[in-house]
C-alpha cells in the first residue's frame, strides 16, 4: 500500500482508550504495512503522552475545526467520531475510501453490521468496519512482534520491581479499574489472602485506593501492606510497558477495550471491567463476551470465571471470591492460554483492515 495516503481519526471522549486503540493501531500499520499516516486527534496533548517518542511514519495532527485538511485516499474514522464536513466535501473531488473502524464488542450482531457499505446523504460511502472474536468480523488488534517481546519480557526491566523479584511466593496482580468497581471489598478480599500477593496500582487507580484505605493521597513509588496484600503504586506506563506487566503478572484486572485485548494475549487470567453504560448495556457486552471466552472451558473453570466477573462489574465482590479465584488459578491459567492460542489462529484486524481496504478500492 506504499504511496497511499492514510489518515486516521480519533475523538478522546473521556479516559484513554480511544486514543489508547488508534495509537496501537496506527503504530502497527506503520510498523507492519510500511503506511505512513496521519493521526488526527482533538486532544493533542493525550495524544503525545501515548506517542511519548513519536513513531518516524506517524504524523500526530491537533483534529481542530480551523485545521487544513486536505483529504488521505484512505480516511480510518474511529468508534463514530464523524469526519470534519470541510474534509467530507473535498474527499468528494477525489475516490478516497471511508472506513468507521468501531468499538469492540463480543455480541453477535456485529457480525451482520461488519464491512457492510453506508451510503451518506453527501454521496460518500461510509464502510462500517467491526472489532470482534470470530472470522465474520474484523478481528482483535494483535501485532506480530507480541510472541517475540513476551520471550524475553522479565520483571527487571521495571524499576519499581525489585519487591516483586525478591518475594517469588507471592502473586501479583494488575489493578486497572473504574471508580464504580467494588474495590473495597476486593482490599479486603486481598487482605485476607491465603497467600500473600502484591499489587500494582496505575497512578490514575492510586486515589480510589486511597479512599478506601483511608490514606492520604499515594504517590508513586509508595508501597502499603494491608496484612496478606501489597499494594505498590506505580507510574502511567508506556503502552508497550503496561503490555509487558500484563504479561508478567499472575492475574490482571483490567477495564474498558483496549487493556481488556492486551489482557487475553497476556495469556493470564483476568478480571475485565466493561466501560459503564446506560441500562446496563455493558452487563450485555460482559454476558456475550463471557460465552465467546468459556465456550470450551471446563464447567469449574466456566462458573468460577463468570462469578467473579459479573460480581466486580455488578458490584457485589463477596470476599471469598478472591480465594476461590486463587484456589482455580492453575485451571484459569491454562483455559487463558488456550483461549489466546485459539484466537491467535485468526487474522488480526489490521490485516483485516488492510486487505478490506484492497478488496473495496480494487
Ligand atoms: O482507559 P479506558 O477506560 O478507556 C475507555 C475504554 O476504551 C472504553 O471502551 C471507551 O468507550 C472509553 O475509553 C471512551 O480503558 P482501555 O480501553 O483499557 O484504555 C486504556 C489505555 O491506556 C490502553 O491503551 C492501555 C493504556 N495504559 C497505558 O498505556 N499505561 C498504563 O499504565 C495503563 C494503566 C494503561
Amino acid at each position: 500500500m506504499s504511496g497511499v495516503r492514510w489518515d486516521i481519526f480519533c475523538k478522546v471522549v473521556d479516559n484513554f482508550g480511544d486514543i489508547g486503540v488508534c495509537w496501537r493501531l496506527a503504530r502497527q500499520l506503520a510498523d507492519e504495512y510500511d503506511i505512513a499516516l496521519r493521526l488526527w486527534v482533538d486532544n493533542l496533548a493525550l495524544a503525545e503522552r501515548f506517542a511519548g517518542a513519536g513513531h518516524a511514519r506517524i504524523e500526530l495532527q491537533h483534529w481542530t475545526a480551523d485545521a487544513d485538511f486536505s483529504p488521505a485516499d484512505i480516511v480510518i474514522e474511529t468508534f463514530g467520531c464523524g469526519l470534519p464536513e470541510p474534509y467530507q466535501q473535498a474527499m468528494l473531488q477525489g475516490a478516497a475510501t471511508w472506513i468507521n473502524v468501531d468499538y469492540l464488542s463480543a455480541e453477535s450482531w456485529v457480525e451482520g453490521f461488519h464491512a457492510q457499505p453506508s451510503p451518506q446523504a453527501n454521496g460518500l460511502i461510509r464502510y462500517f468496519f467491526y472489532p470482534g472474536f470470530t472470522p465474520q468480523t474484523g478481528g482483535l488488534l494483535r501485532e506480530a512482534s507480541l510472541p517475540a517481546w513476551q520471550a524475553t519480557a522479565q520483571w527487571s526491566s521495571f524499576e519499581f520491581a525489585s519487591p516483586i523479584a525478591a518475594s517469588s511466593h507471592t502473586l501479583t496482580l494488575s489493578l486497572f479499574c473504574y471508580a464504580h468497581a467494588p474495590l473495597a471489598a476486593l482490599v479486603a478480599s486481598l487482605a485476607q489472602s491465603l497467600q500473600p500477593v502484591f499489587v500494582l496500582v496505575p497512578e490514575t487507580v492510586a486515589p480510589m485506593l486511597a479512599e478506601v484505605l483511608g490514606s492520604s493521597p499515594l504517590r508513586v513509588g509508595e508501597q502499603i501492606q494491608r496484612q496478606q496484600c501489597t499494594f505498590l503504586v506505580i507510574p502511567f506506563l508506556s503502552q508497550a510497558d503496561y503490555d509487558r506487566l500484563l504479561y508478567l503478572c499472575d492475574v490482571n484486572f483490567v477495564r474498558g477495550e483496549d487493556s481488556w485485548i492486551r489482557a487475553l494475549w497476556a495469556g493470564k487470567p483476568m478480571v475485565w471491567l466493561p466501560y459503564q453504560q446506560s441500562e446496563e448495556t455493558h452487563l450485555v457486552k460482559l454476558n456475550a463476551f463471557l460465552d465467546h471466552y468459556l465456550a470450551q472451558a471446563e464447567a469449574s473453570v466456566a462458573e468460577t470465571v463468570r462469578e467473579t466477573m459479573l460480581a466486580w462489574a455488578r458490584g457485589y465482590w463477596r470476599p471469598d471470591l478472591w480465594q476461590s479465584l486463587v484456589t482455580a488459578l492453575p485451571a484459569l491459567a491454562s483455559h487463558a492460554q488456550a483461549f489466546k492460542a485459539q484466537q491467535s489462529q485468526q487474522p488480526d484486524l489490521a490485516t483485516n483492515l488492510v486487505r478490506f481496504i484492497d478488496k473495496i478500492r480494487c
